[in-house]
């Protein structure tokens, strides 16, 4: 109730003193920070305003009407029907109110829809639950999770400023360049959202959606999934980081470099302490949602791993469902998701986690070699 008192208040306070609340008490829409997102927001300005001119004239007219000719006055209730003149006017004067208002609109949609000449490609995927993006030219690609802690999520913690809305990789692009975006997903339909920009795009199995952006500002823009799409919804937010061209080059060549490193690490010889390390790093970030932390899951949803048959038991068989996930189920195939590495090295973790003591270890090289007899 308190609440509800303080809310009302504070709208009353707002309507009375509009310039001493306006910062923190934005009723309209923002204007973003794309040439797109400006066209959308200066649309809406102008049928907002059409729309109250129509309301001004529309309901002057009624009133004055009313009141004019009220029955005190005497006046005497016309009684006819049918007028040729007024209903030709009523029917074209909002025709060309319709007409005005819909050539600015196409104008804007087809720009937005115009992803051609682009600068750079990047693939978007949603997975349950974070963002996948392929840098299509340059031939590398990292997945973007919510980095958020669970303390904060859970409340054992205060939550931070940007709660929810903070990711481990953001994506970056270049400030001035047309940058299309190839949207999809990989299990249920997600969304792509970044309202800055004024993009937003569903993400569907199966489809690709096209749509672009170009960013002249420098700085970090945040979004999230506006699909929903299960139960970590909330917790799979965007983050852009558009950055000046010669700092966009500089991180490509340096992500290029760490792929090619990833490659080579899955050559290396692992031990068992350096598999237990990464892998405990990839479980918290890749399984832990369901899983939970400790290995205990959340069952029937989610089984546990700790104790789990396959966790402990059968190797062929716990290599496959990480692998190629199980079909049907929220277990997902992450074969594509993560290096091999980060498989052998989760894979190990969870035989020997939780008292899951199998002493077993699994190497990257034998991940490859599985993917590619596959
Ligand atoms: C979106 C939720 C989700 C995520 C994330 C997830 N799993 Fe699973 N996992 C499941 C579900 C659901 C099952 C049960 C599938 C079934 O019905 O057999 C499962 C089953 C398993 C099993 C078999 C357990 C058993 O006893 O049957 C293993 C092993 C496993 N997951 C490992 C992983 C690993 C490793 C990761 C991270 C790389 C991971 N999971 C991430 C949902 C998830
Ligand atoms: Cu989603």
């Amino acid at each position: 109730m308190r609440v509800h008192a303080q809310r009302a208040g504070a709208l009353l306070g707002g309507l009375m003193f509009p310039a001493v609340s306006l910062a923190d008490w934005t009723l309209n829409m923002t204007p973003g920070v794309t040439g797109t997102s400006n066209e959308i927001f200066s649309l809406h300005m102008i049928i907002l305003w059409i729309c109250v001119a129509i309301g001004v004239v529309v309901f002057g007219v009624m009133f004055w009407s009313i009141f004019a000719h009220r029955k005190s006055q005497g006046y005497k209730p016309a009684n006819f029907h049918e007028n040729t003149l007024v209903e030709i006017l009523w029917t074209i004067i909002p025709f060309v109110i319709l007409v005005v208002m819909a050539i600015p609109a196409t104008a804007t949609l087809v720009d937005m829809y115009d992803t051609t000449e682009s600068d750079v490609d990047i693939k978007v995927t949603g997975y349950q639950w974070k963002w996948q993006y392929e840098y299509i030219d340059e031939d590398f690609g990292y997945f973007s999770n919510l980095s958020t802690p669970r303390d904060q999520i859970n409340n054992r913690q205060a939550k931070g400023k940007n709660y929810l809305l903070e990711v481990d990789n953001p994506l970056i692009i270049p400030v001035g360049k047309k940058v299309r975006f190839l949207v999809t997903a990989n299990d249920v339909i997600h969304s792509w959202w970044v309202p800055a920009f004024g993009v937003k795009k569903d993400a569907i199995p199966g489809f690709i959606n096209e749509t672009w952006t170009r960013v002249d500002e420098p700085g970090t823009y945040r979004g999230q999934c506006t699909e929903l799409c299960g139960k970590d919804h909330g917790f799979m937010p965007v983050v852009v980081k558009a950055v000046p061209q010669e700092e966009y080059d500089t991180w490509v060549a340096e992500q290029k470099v760490a792929a090619e490193k990833e490659r080579e690490l899955t050559q290396k010889d692992w031990t068992m302490a350096e598999l237990m390390e990464r892998g405990e790093k990839a479980y918290q970030t890749a399984c832990a949602a369901c899983h939970q932390a400790d290995g205990s899951g959340a069952p029937p949803a989610f089984p546990a791993l700790k104790g789990s048959k396959i966790a402990i038991e059968d190797m062929a068989a716990h290599i496959d469902i990480v692998v190629n996930g199980k079909s049907g189920t929220a277990m997902q195939a992450f074969g594509n998701q993560l290096s091999e590495v980060d498989l052998a090295a989760v894979i190990t973790y969870e035989r020997n986690a939780w008292g899951n003591n199998t002493g077993e270890m699994v190497t990257p090289k034998e991940i490859f070699d599985y993917k590619n007899e596959q």
